[in-house]
């Protein structure tokens, strides 16, 4: 209840703020897009989204953060240099607010008002999402797909259904779980293969997530996987910091 509460003027007090995290091309290192994170700051205390996401899905105020985020993500591509206009930005969406009936307008207008191409944004969903509403959701998913917005499935593997999610519907990428990864010189090396094996047919590209050594990033690259994401590369930046990244960078 305190959470809930506080959740409600969190905004207004300017609490809120996102960290990007870079998605790196495997081959290269060069950065082709950035995770955000939504960080928290209440008062003394950084309270984590694992904690105060679930309150924000439960009592609705996830809906209107999540225009937030949208608008803050459309914001920060505005401001990234010409020469980064090939960078997009991956932002994490959950059920409900896509279960909002003013989504798709929501989004539309974001990427219109700061003049945005659509591919630039990218939305990651859990598999899990596809189990309620699923027709609704898909035709909602689709008709952004449509515009050009990408769609990434998030923590591969880990949900329920998760190849009926990518035989159902038009993903633009899979996002390997942290778990495979750091279970890369055993069993995890094996989904990390099917995964890429079965790119080919589906159409997706491959992340990995949660790379955090050398040895797991040369692992990944050998095999083949082309997107990289973890520590190893970069923490989640402040927006000062991963601006400056990216103007180093080209
Ligand atoms: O950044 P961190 O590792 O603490 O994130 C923990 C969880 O919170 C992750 O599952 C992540 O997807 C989720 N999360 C982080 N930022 C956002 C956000 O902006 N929106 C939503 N819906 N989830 C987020
Ligand atoms: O569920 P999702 O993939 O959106 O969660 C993203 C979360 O994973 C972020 O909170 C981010 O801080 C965290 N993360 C990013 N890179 C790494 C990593 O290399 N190792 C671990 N353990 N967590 C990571
Ligand atoms: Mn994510
Ligand atoms: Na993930």
């Amino acid at each position: 209840v305190y959470l809930q509460e506080a959740l409600k003027s969190a905004l207004a007090k300017n609490e809120m703020r996102l960290v990007y995290q870079p998605i790196v091309e495997a081959q290269s290192g060069r950065i082709v897009s950035l995770e955000t994170l939504l960080r928290w700051q209440c008062g003394d205390d950084a309270i984590p989204p694992s904690l105060f996401i679930p309150v924000a899905e439960k009592s609705g105020s996830i809906v209107p953060l999540g225009y937030w985020i949208i608008e803050e993500a459309c914001k920060t591509l505005a401001e990234l240099p010409p020469a980064a206009k090939e960078i997009a930005l991956s932002v994490n969406v959950s059920i409900v607010q896509l279960q909002d009936a003013a989504f798709i307008d929501k989004v539309e207008q974001l990427l219109t008002h700061y003049a945005i191409a659509p591919e630039r944004l990218h939305l990651e969903v859990t598999e899990s999402l596809f189990h309620e509403s699923q027709t609704e959701i898909y035709a909602k998913v689709s008709y952004l797909q449509d515009k050009g917005v990408r769609i990434s499935i998030d923590d591969f593997g880990t949900g329920y259904s998760s190849l009926s999610v990518i035989q159902n519907m038009r993903i633009d990428f899979v996002k390997i779980d942290r778990s495979f990864v750091n279970n890369i010189d055993d069993k995890g090396l094996a989904v990390v293969q099917a995964v890429l094996t079965m790119s080919g047919t589906f159409g997706y590209e491959v992340i990995a997530e949660g790379v955090e050594t050398a040895r797991q990033a040369q692992t990944l690259l050998n095999f083949g996987v082309p997107l990289l994401q973890g520590y190893y590369f970069s923490q989640p930046l402040e927006k000062a910091a991963m601006l400056a990244r990216v103007v180093e960078a080209t």
